[in-house]
């Protein structure tokens, strides 16, 4: 096993991270800012090392900074969390070629994903279905030929940046006359924000649900899914509730598209714990992009299978094989997570602030992943999440009550949250049912 890994990030994932470790006996090193020094899990790790101040281009986008903690550290690997350097290939290239295994995939697979018009091209090569689009990035003075491609593809198309994603850097276009000024302005934004002006064209998909495929494996030949979630409920690229399995999807596309994300992952090489992102509409999967890191939602997941997602990135990088079989994954039961942010619930606006007290929900099913205790101050550096609500139920009914019961029971003094509004989300008629498509929770809040 790794002896001592680099933790190389903060708040819940930091905890999250950490707690594998000592389940693994693995010795845990903390890199901070100045503004993260009473972090729960800085307590808890064996050694802590601060990497700069609060702002995150000087501490937790530090290269060196983290490599260096590592050096002194005498660690062995690196383990980035989500966001921050999580998809920085050459962050992954620097650690590994300073000595240290980068918890996650190799750095050529993060930068082939991180190009989304590669990404496609891999997938599809695959056999992952994809949206029906421009098979390749758009050409530059050639207005004929762009006007074929969205004549083809059918109005209405989007443009999105090979650069982008996350809903970065996209524009749909509804008609033949606003197409060659939207590529135009497209182009302009994505040269400006990633330094890359590549684009490309996609059917867009008015009414889709946001289904994801979680994905492990260990670059040695194997590789498995564990199955899906729902990440629809979301506002403004920004998930607020989650769950697995995904509810209500067609069971043979399902179980296509399940195998066709394990034989891209053999077919790549990948290595590590990744997620397939699909837009789902009328009973078809459409690939738009791959994560290649560990996500906040992977809780879901590891409640209805049962693995422990963050102990097999850890195991993989120390170069064991998958310790699951496919046919050992099953479904357990039904579970679902509601984002707790320190926000205005109604401005959405972020909160920091000192946390006077907590309470944390408890009971049958019920898991809270969070860095919050009382006395504890939201920095406003960083993103606003404070804790993920997990519930796991044999049905998703029953996960769900105990979601509404968990909510009542989360109290948090000292801040404003979002808590009120998970309320509401878990008692709306459409979200029992179960299936809602990624436009309505806007559209709920009128936006
Ligand atoms: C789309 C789409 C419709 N059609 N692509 C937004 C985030 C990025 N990952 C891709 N996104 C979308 N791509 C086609 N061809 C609609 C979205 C989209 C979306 C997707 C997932 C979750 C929330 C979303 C909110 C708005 C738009």
């Amino acid at each position: 096993m790794l002896e001592k890994i680099v933790i190389a990030n903060r708040g819940e994932i930091a905890l999250r991270i950490l707690r594998a470790c000592k389940e693994l006996d693995i010795k845990t090193v903390a890199v901070h800012s100045t503004a993260d020094r009473d972090l729960m899990h800085v307590r808890l790790a064996d050694e802590a090392v601060c990497i700069g101040p609060a702002p995150s281009p000087k501490s937790y986008l530090n290269i060196p900074a983290i490599i260096s903690a590592a050096e002194v550290t005498d660690s062995v690997a690196i383990h980035p969390g989500y966001g921050f350097l999580a998809e920085n290939a050459d962050f992954a290239e620097q650690v590994e070629r300073s000595g240290f295994a980068f918890i996650g995939p190799k750095a050529e697979t993060i930068r082939l994903m991180g190009d989304k018009v590669s990404a496609i091209e891999a997938m599809k090569k695959a056999g992952v279905p994809t949206v029906p689009g421009s098979d390749g990035p758009l050409p530059e003075d050639n207005p004929e030929r762009v006007h074929a491609i969205a004549k083809r593809i059918g109005y209405p198309v989007i443009i999105k940046a090979a650069a982008g994603g996350g809903g970065r850097g996209m524009r749909v276009v509804h008609s033949e006359a606003s197409l060659l000024n939207s590529i135009h302005v497209t182009r302009s934004e994505a040269a400006a924000a990633f330094g890359d002006d590549t684009v490309y064209m996609e059917k867009f998909l008015e009414n889709p649900r946001h289904v994801e495929v979680q994905v492990l494996a260990d670059g040695q030949g194997n590789a498995i899914h564990l199955y899906d979630r729902d990440c629809s409920l979301q506002r403004r690229h920004q998930k607020v509730v989650e769950e697995a399995p995904a509810p209500h999807l067609d069971p043979e596309a399902r179980a296509q598209v399940l195998q066709s994300c394990i034989d891209a992952c053999i077919k790549i090489g990948y290595r590590g714990a990744g997620t397939f992102e699909f837009l789902y509409e009328n009973g078809g999967f459409y690939f738009i992009e791959m994560n290649t890191r560990v996500q906040v939602e992977h809780p879901v997941t590891e409640m209805i299978t049962g693995v422990d997602i963050v102990k097999e990135q850890l195991r993989i990088a120390a170069g064991q094989p998958l310790s699951i079989k496919q046919e050992d994954v099953k479904i357990l039961g039904h579970s679902f997570e509601c984002r707790i942010n320190a926000e205005d619930p109604k401005t959405f606006l972020p909160c920091p602030g000192t946390v006077k007290y907590f309470h944390a929900p408890g009971g049958n099913g019920v898991r809270v992943d969070s860095h919050l205790y009382a006395g504890y101050s939201v920095p406003p550096h960083y993103d606003s999440l404070i804790a993920k609500l997990i519930t796991f139920a044999d049905d998703r009914e029953t996960a769900l009550i105990r979601m509404r019961n968990a909510l009542d029971e989360m109290l948090i003094d000292g801040i404003r949250s979002n808590i009120p509004l998970q309320q509401e989300i878990v008692r709306d008629k459409a979200f029992q049912e179960g299936g809602v498509n990624i436009h309505y929770l806007e559209k709920k809040l009128g936006l």
